[in-house]
């Protein structure tokens, strides 16, 4: 599963991510042929990356490489890109130009330096003691209804990405973490339980259910009841998570599953909800506690850029 965003792997193959999230990153492309040939592809048109292909057995090597020519195949379908990038590795400017290429992010937090960083997040909201977040070994804790709030608002055409892992804490699985993202946003919880955010677009990923769900304005008079789609969200396992707003239609990507009958290019969820409100912040937060029972999710590498 490759849950490193585009952006931080481009950083990744020019040397510019820390020592833990270099080691984090060979060590996951050592499992994974998809990320090994993503980073081949990127050390081949930019001439610049420092991974090792020396320990890939021959036969992996070999997919790697079949998969790495399908992905350079992809790359011809968009030639002006491919020019563009081809042009910047040769005149040595490529590690620069492929950033510069890439939409520039609206936001993107890796939360590494254990610091929240208030400069990109609202002060979070709380309505209890057992309630929080927590900056820590490089991701965001979020507890017993913990709430991520940006402190920019975004007009669409967007596109939000992160990782996710919900924590199985032994308890009777009915009580499975949610994680909620809500787009176009006032960013104002209700102080009354279950201390839900009522307005833009709510997207729910329900592991209890295995449901990706999608309402609008779910707290009021115009609330659009959106579409859902089945997935299922293991304990423990981290999920990249994908969301477009054109400025309409809301899709919801799942990656990370490794099944066949639900590729990681096709949308779990997707709709039209054009009585929203058209721009907001974004909101992420998890499950309230209920009848005594903690939830937990970790969250990391929260990027916000224009949709392409
Ligand atoms: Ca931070
Ligand atoms: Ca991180």
């Amino acid at each position: 599963m490759n849950r490193f965003d585009e952006e931080t792997l481009v950083l990744y193959a020019a040397g510019r991510v820390d020592e833990s999230r270099r080691r984090e990153i060979a060590e996951a492309a050592s499992r994974d042929e998809e990320l090994l040939a993503t980073l081949e592809v990127i050390g081949v048109v930019c001439g610049f990356c420092k991974f090792s292909f020396r320990k890939v057995p021959p036969t992996r090597l070999q997919r790697v490489q079949d998969r790495s020519r399908s992905i350079l195949a992809a790359a011809r379908r968009h030639p002006v890109w491919f020019a563009l990038v081809l042009l910047l590795a040769v005149s040595g400017m490529a590690g620069a130009g492929w950033v510069m290429l890439m939409p520039r992010s609206l936001l993107h937090d890796n939360f590494n330096d254990n610091w929240f960083d208030s400069r990109l997040w609202l002060p979070p909201p709380s309505f209890g003691d057992k309630q929080g977040i927590r900056e820590a070994d490089g991701r965001l804790k979020l507890v017993n209804r913990g709430y991520l709030i940006s402190k920019q608002e975004f007009t669409g055409p967007i596109e939000v990405s992160f990782d996710w892992i919900w924590n199985e804490l032994g308890l009777n699985p009915v009580y499975a973490d949610h994680l909620v993202i809500v787009l176009r946003s006032a960013g104002i919880p209700t102080p009354d339980y279950p201390f839900e955010v009522p307005d833009g677009i709510v997207i729910r990923l329900n592991a209890w259910e295995g449901r990706a769900e999608v309402d609008a304005e779910p707290g009021l008079q115009n609330h659009q009841k959106g579409e859902w789609g089945e997935v299922k969200f293991s304990p423990d396992t981290w999920y990249h998570i994908r969301i477009t707003d054109d400025g309409e239609r809301i899709a919801v990507y799942v990656t990370g599953r490794n099944d066949p009958d639900h590729p990681d290019e096709k949308p779990v969820v997707e709709g039209s909800y054009p009585m929203a409100p058209k721009s907001g912040h974004l909101v992420i937060y998890n499950r309230e506690q209920v009848g005594g029972v903690p939830h937990e999710s970790w969250i990391d590498n929260v990027t916000v850029r224009p949709l392409r």
